[in-house]
């Protein structure tokens, strides 16, 4: 099996979901320091458009989205199972997290009473190459932008329900940590990670407890590796992921259709390619690249949609 490439960087909180979730199952992996802002060269050809961060690569096989990344890494490596059978539901909460209770947590943690301790925010010009380049990200969407005066009390109701529920067990849901905790965790180290807005959490004593248990986790064993490699490990593999029809009529797309996947909430960059599988948990697209040849590009079903190629 190839090994994983996850193409991240350091404060990117949806990486630390992942990374969290490769250091719960102990696993090595590859990863690749991707820009913080457009452009990225070097994501650009395994991607097709996708800009958002992580990315995972296994191979000629790229993964978009972490809740799809964390499917596949639980699915490849099934020990310590982060999706508890007979929870199933439990992703409900984990999507609610990731998109709602996120856009929460991003108001609070750049809000100007702490931007001034943010490592991106460090020079001016900086500043507003990230702000402009989280413009064009947002773009014809609302899905990011909330009002602090709104953002900050749902925050705290989080966190205080949070704090209660974890009175009665170590986890979550239950006594180990299910991808709720990953998705939970990652927004509250995006707003605990800056000194300014540490206080927030001096209420909630569980929470922060429950944080220690998961910080405890690490992430894996890293090596750093260029983009360029990654780029030639995607060349010389082939996909493996091969066409399959659905064993459900969920769409009109049927495999070799000729389509375009995109997200629903921000970062509408198309990915174009033939249809290699939609089933109700994924979404898997064929291109080839001048630069790495043949590659299958994955997306999770949920916050993703399809359409004809125009
Ligand atoms: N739904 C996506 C959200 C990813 C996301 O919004 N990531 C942020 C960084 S944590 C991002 O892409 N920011 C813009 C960028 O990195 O270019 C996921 O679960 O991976």
């Amino acid at each position: 099996m190839s090994e994983i490439i996850l193409h991240q960087y350091p404060e990117s909180p949806f990486s630390e979901k992942i990374r969290a979730i490769l250091g719960y199952k102990g696993l090595s992996y590859q990863s690749v320091t991707i820009p913080v802002i457009m452009p990225k060269p070097d994501l650009m050809p395994l991607t097709g458009g996708y800009r958002k961060t992580p990315v995972m690569q296994i191979g000629a096989d790229i993964y978009c989205d972490s809740a799809i990344i964390a499917r596949a890494i639980n699915h490849l490596h099934p020990q310590r199972n982060i999706f508890p059978a007979g929870q199933q539901a439990l992703e409900a909460l984990a999507h609610w997290t990731d998109t709602f209770f996120f856009k929460c947590a991003v108001a609070v943690a750049f809000q100007p009473a702490a931007a001034g301790n943010n490592p991106l925010f460090n020079d001016p010009a900086a500043v507003q190459a990230f702000m402009a380049d989280r413009a064009e990200l947002s773009k014809g969407s609302q899905e990011l932008a909330m009002d602090l005066s709104i953002a900050q009390p749902y925050f705290i109701q989080h966190l205080k329900r949070t704090d209660q529920q974890l009175a009665g067990s170590a986890f979550m849901a239950g006594s180990e940590p299910s991808i709720v905790d990953f998705s939970t965790y990652h927004c509250c180290w995006f707003v605990y990670g800056n000194p300014a807005l540490k206080p927030l959490f001096e209420p909630f004593r569980q929470v922060t407890g429950w944080m220690e248990r998961m910080a405890a986790f690490g992430h894996g064993e890293v090596t750093e590796t260029e983009g360029s490699a990654a780029l030639e490990i995607a060349r010389n593999s082939a996909p493996v992921t091969v066409a399959k029809a659905g064993t459900m009529d969920i769409d009109s797309f049927r495999p070799g259709d000729l389509v375009e996947v995109q997200p629903i909430d921000y970062g509408f960059n198309p990915v174009r390619g033939e249809l290699l599988l939609a089933s109700l948990e994924e979404i898997v697209i064929r291109r080839t690249d001048d630069q790495v040849g043949d590659v299958a590009v994955h997306f999770p079903r949920l916050g993703f949609r399809i359409s004809a190629a125009s």
